[in-house]
């Protein structure tokens, strides 16, 4: 018979998880989101702007938060509860390594207009950016209606089906 046999130390990879939070948990306090991200037309999580959320993002929270930056508040903000503070380093660690619930991002997709809902005026929006000079006030994570990471007529059809049915 062959008996588990238990570590008297526990899960050594929990137990650093549990000493980096502790650590960092005195370290951190909280910040307010008045960056010049706040409008949240910005991937959530990524902190260093280059358009995916890994590893180097979870450097990049640990600065923002220690060092006030570089990076901006509503990528920090990856619970989505208003605030940057340790609560989103440890959400990220989660997404990261341990199958955690992807960042909440703080725009709406569809909301191409960033006013909080989405309407015609995302229409009108979307179809003034893809149609029209090209100039439109636009967030454009939001516009990518659907989800394939660029701005397209795509978009517009799929935004158009969602708005009118
Ligand atoms: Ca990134
Ligand atoms: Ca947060
Ligand atoms: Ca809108």
């Amino acid at each position: 018979m062959c008996a588990v046999e238990r570590t008297k130390k526990g899960n050594p990879q929990m137990m650093t998880r549990i000493a980096m939070v502790a650590l960092v948990s005195v370290l951190a306090s909280p910040l307010a989101l008045a960056d010049d991200c706040s409008d949240g037309c910005v991937l959530a999580g990524d902190l260093n702007e280059d358009g995916s959320v890994d590893i180097a993002d979870h450097s990049a929270m640990l600065a923002y938060l220690f060092k006030g930056g570089p990076g901006c508040a509503a990528a920090a903000d990856v619970n989505g509860d208003g605030s940057a503070d340790i609560a989103d380093y440890i959400y990220l660690q989660d997404y990261l390594w341990y199958g955690g619930a992807a960042p909440v991002n703080g725009f709406i997709v569809g909301d191409a207009n960033n006013d909080g809902a989405v309407d015609i005026a995302d229409f009108a929006t979307l179809g003034s950016y893809l149609f029209g000079s090209g100039t439109a006030d636009i967030c454009l994570l939001a516009a990518d209606v659907n989800e394939d990471g660029t701005v397209d007529i795509a978009d517009f059809i799929t935004l158009e089906n969602l708005i009118f049915g």
